[in-house]
């Protein structure tokens, strides 16, 4: 089956002269579809409409390749399996690159290539790239379309896998081509899997059900805000309105016009007194986002509702204070762990109309993977394709398998989740993985003092990236693999931020739900539980409680920090809630060492300031 609306648009053609669907085309993005179209040679060219009509003969069309699985209509309507190659299964760190004009304006922290030579290199990649398959124009907008804080792109693909997972995470189709126009700003976003059915010679290979190529480019042009992506079909590599645009293009956006592009979801707390609150927290890739954004307070009379689960763009509004909107339309979130006891509106949000990917099937046409239920069907197909029991030495599905869906379909979705306007931001949450060092939660100090606390977030590896799993490192403000400039000038645009906001810029919270004991066991529950911690800086907000005032900042009086009705132990919560003066003193010299990496003739002065004011203060402890 090919789908019906295949059109090979010239730069003077609109999609209508060509027989096509009533579309007013922009001049700019017809001559560059048809650039690229030369490039790269497609059979045909698609423009997506976003319909549910497309949905259905793109789903089918997989079916068809092997791509897709559908899953059994009675338990999962309209929703379907995709098993990647298992050597395409997360970002590929080490094959993104920040191509700005200057290697020093890509910072310490990225991958540099020149412009011209990385754009050299790729063309020739990228030429005939598409032969045999089709080429699909997918205009989306970050953001409510037309909102004022929206951003509009237009990404190019080869993936009908990649097509139809934009649809659920970003608004596409016809009402995004329709608001561009001459003077429109929109972000080019090519892509390929880089694996042509034609070769130049005329011969034909046959397709497998996860095309891809072992070279992988991720590369960006932050100048000119475009993005060329080659060689994956997975998540981050491929989906290029989220980490690519959202994160590493917008953070360059933000830079140059005084906003922010953060790796934050975003929730709307409600307190017993009916007070309304709105929290942003930076958190890695799969540590929690997901999980505290679909929070269902354990203690009475508290409410959270979503508004986003991984990106968070933010300005400062009318009234002075910051705003955010969450830019994406869905939820790309990791399967494994997440299930009926650690997040059932997650789980009741995936009850139709989602994407898996790298998930397990069951044999009644269902999915699993670890950590849904408590205990594993007896039988199962694992990701890649093979039996598997309870015995079995590999888990059921990969560690980084993961649901996409809509946003309008989860439970707890806040009203206000796609108001153009976004909301009022009241406190900012930065946390990461650590096993020891980092308290519960502690206020910073001061805005500065917050974004010392950013720059200074390490946390422990996860699947979300190719690497190794669990080991310490360094990840600023959780944006390690997505700030798309030099580190040392995004810290500093932080702090031009505080200067901006004023005394109108939200306190900064840092929170760990990973603190480990001797034995290796987490000493705080998490999850759900992890309503206490927000409870707790709701009251400090308040000021219905008390902090204790520290060098690494404020702490939570152990008698005010409720504990009710949880396993966690006084001594525990001591730990949980104290200053391990020796390991600050390690950690300062190690942050030291980091500032250092990052280029001295950048770095803000201001952060070697915190770092001399944290030393004197654990001197004197
Ligand atoms: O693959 S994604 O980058 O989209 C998910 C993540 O790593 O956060
Ligand atoms: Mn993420």
């Amino acid at each position: 089956i090919k789908p019906a609306s295949l059109r090979l648009v010239e730069a003077d053609e609109t999609a209508a002269a060509s027989g096509g669907p009533a579309l007013r085309i922009d001049a700019g993005i017809a001559a560059w579809v048809s650039d690229v179209a030369r490039l790269t040679q497609p059979d045909e060219i698609v423009w997506c409409d976003g319909s549910r009509a497309e949905w259905d003969q793109l789903t089918k069309l997989m079916i068809s390749q092997g791509t897709l699985i559908r899953l059994n209509p009675e338990w999962r309507p309209n929703s379907f399996l995709a098993r990647s190659d298992p050597a395409d299964v997360a970002r590929v760190e080490d094959r993104t690159f920040i191509c700005s004009a200057e290697e020093v304006d890509a910072g310490q922290t990225n991958n540099w290539r020149e412009p011209a030579e990385m754009k050299a290199e790729m063309l020739s990649l990228f030429e005939g790239s598409m032969r045999g398959r089709t080429m699909y124009v997918v205009p989306f907008s970050m953001g409510p379309v037309g909102g004022a804080l929206s951003q509009v792109g237009v990404q190019l693909t080869d993936s009908p896998y990649v097509v139809i997972s934009m649809a659920l995470m970003t608004r596409i189709g016809t009402p995004v081509l329709n608001l561009i126009t001459d003077d429109t700003e929109w972000v080019p976003a090519l892509h390929s899997v880089g694996a042509p059915l034609v070769d130049a010679a005329g011969n034909v290979t046959e397709d497998v059900a996860w095309p891809h190529n072992p070279t992988k480019y991720i590369s960006h042009f932050p100048d000119t805000r475009e993005i060329w992506s080659f060689g994956s079909g997975y998540g981050g590599n491929a989906l290029l309105g989220k980490k690519c645009f959202a994160l590493r293009i917008a953070s360059v956006m933000a830079r140059d016009e005084g906003w922010m592009a953060e790796h934050m979801l975003l929730i709307k707390v409600t307190s017993p007194e009916q007070h309304v609150y709105h929290l942003a927290a930076a958190f890695p890739s799969a540590c929690g986002k997901t999980n505290l954004a679909m929070l269902k307070p354990t203690i009475p009379g508290w409410k959270v509702e979503t508004i986003g689960d991984d990106i968070a763009w933010m300005r400062p509004g009318p009234n002075g204070k910051l705003r955010a909107i969450n830019p994406e339309r869905g939820f790309f979130g990791v399967a494994p762990g997440t299930g009926i006891v650690t997040n059932q509106t997650a789980v009741d949000t995936m009850w139709g109309n989602t994407i898996f990917t790298n998930v397990a099937l069951r044999d009644d046409g269902d999915v699993w993977w670890e950590g849904l239920t408590p205990n594993p069907p007896t039988h199962l197909i694992d990701w890649q394709g093979n039996d598997w029991t309870p015995d079995s030495k590999t888990p059921a599905a990969h560690p980084n398998a993961r649901f996409t869906v809509t946003a309008d379909q989860c439970p707890s979705i806040a009203p206000e989740w796609d108001d153009p306007a976004g909301v009022e931001i009241d406190a900012i949450l930065f946390g990461g993985r650590r096993p020891s060092t980092v308290p519960l939660v502690a206020q910073a100090k001061s805005w500065s003092h917050g974004v010392f606390v950013g720059a200074t977030m390490a946390s422990e590896t996860t699947a979300a990236a190719t690497g190794a799993v669990g080991q310490l490192r360094h990840d600023p403000f959780a944006m390690l693999p997505f700030v798309g400039y030099n580190m040392a000038d995004y810290f500093q645009h932080w702090l031009d931020m505080g200067e901006t906001l004023g005394a109108d810029a939200p306190p900064i919270f840092q929170v760990n739900w990973f603190r480990k004991n001797d034995e290796g066991k987490f000493m705080w529950p998490g999850f759900a539980e992890n309503s206490r911690v927000v409870e707790w800086i709701i009251r400090r907000l308040e000021g219905e409680v008390a902090a204790r005032q520290t060098p690494i900042g404020g702490l939570p009086l152990v008698h005010e920090f409720n504990i009710e009705r949880t396993d966690v132990t006084e001594d525990d919560l001591q730990t949980l809630l104290g200053v391990d003066k020796q390991a600050w003193v390690a950690e300062a010299d190690e942050t030291e060492r980091y500032f250092g990496s990052l280029g001295d003739d950048r770095m803000p002065a201001a952060l070697y300031s915190e770092l001399n004011k944290l030393r004197a203060g654990l001197a004197k402890l």
